[in-house]
């Protein structure tokens, strides 16, 4: 059993939103990384967490109107700051001045507007004590740091990235979707057990997933061989194959090229390349997953709501339902 993934090839088109502590600094959600900032001096943006515009509703009505059909929201992004209230960590949203659990009202506002609920969830963790530093941690070539992480246990790691799997499948109802990122398959850090599938204990992850949720859908980055095939920031040529067969399939894109809200970045695409984009990825079969970065008050911001209504302009006349 591999989830249901009827909706998913009906629906066609989600929302994806990146948000997360690196919202404040508002350049990037690799920010920590791109800058190696010390956890010492991210913590700032923890500290000083505080949506005090975030109104899911909001959210909910601008995808609803732009004709998506299914959200798919960062529970948590590689800097490891959980948006909902986890046992299991102390880096979570319940710990900062807002004090309060943001996925459950997200997906309570989504889903009384009808649309499919999805959780993106990040497989590395840039704050965990125990996750290595390797050749993408933004302490890399921090030597005191790296010397002090030298006996770090990512199996230790892989038991609390499965009880946070558990704890957002078990407390938010039926969830639809979990899009896990990202896959370190044919790539070398400098450090895995194995690739990917051996560092998180991808197989009983997944065997835990399908117990608690036995009709979600899932996307391929647990280096699993399966799952819906996700490529982000391009398009496909053609219809999306492995070993010659056409999958379920979905581009993830973004509106100016950032994931995380990133203030000062103009490259926006227009509405006219959105909607292309969008009918050029159904034409192949594929599903459209086009991002929001919503900034650190909870807005989305004026440039995303006008993209959003541009394409709902377009969709009013050719949505499906
Ligand atoms: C990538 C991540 O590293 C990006 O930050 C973003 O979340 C994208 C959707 O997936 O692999």
């Amino acid at each position: 059993n591999y989830g249901d993934p009827e909706w998913f090839v009906y629906d066609r088109f989600g929302l994806f939103i990146h948000w997360g502590l690196y919202s404040l600094a508002a350049r990037h959600e690799w920010v920590m990384n791109r800058e190696k900032i010390h956890p010492d001096e991210y913590r700032k943006y923890f500290t000083h967490f505080n949506p005090d515009l975030f109104d899911p509703q909001k959210w909910a009505r601008a995808a609803k109107n732009a004709g998506m059909k299914y959200f798919v929201i960062t529970t948590k992004h590689h800097e490891g700051f959980a948006l909902w209230d986890s046992k299991v960590s102390d880096y979570k949203v319940t710990n900062t001045p807002y004090g309060r659990d943001l996925i459950g009202p997200m997906v309570e506002a989504f889903r009384n507007e009808g649309l499919k609920v999805g959780f993106y969830h990040s497989l590395i963790d840039w704050h965990h004590p125990e996750f290595p530093i390797d050749g993408l941690h933004p302490q890399r070539e921090d030597e005191s740091f790296k010397a002090a992480a030298q006996n770090r246990d990512i199996s230790k790691y892989a038991q609390y990235l499965k009880e946070q799997v558990r704890e957002l499948l078990t407390d938010y109802g039926k969830i639809d979707y979990l899009w896990f990122d990202f896959s370190y398959q044919d790539r070398d850090w400098g450090w895995s057990r194995g690739k990917g599938k051996d560092d998180w204990n991808s197989q009983e992850i997944e065997d835990m997933i399908f117990e608690l949720q036995p009709d979600i859908v899932l996307n391929d980055r647990m280096d699993l061989g399966r799952g819906i095939v996700t490529p982000e920031q391009f398009q496909p040529q053609e219809v999306v194959k492995r070993n010659g067969q056409p999958v379920i399939w979905e581009a993830c894109q973004t509106l100016n090229g950032s994931w995380g809200y990133d203030r000062d970045n103009l490259d926006w695409k227009s509405v006219d390349l959105l909607v292309k984009m969008l009918v050029d990825t159904v034409s192949k079969g594929g599903n459209l997953l086009l991002n929001v970065g919503p900034n650190a008050r909870g807005e989305f911001d004026q440039r995303s709501l006008n993209a959003l209504e541009g394409i709902g302009e377009w969709m009013h006349l050719h949505s499906r339902s």
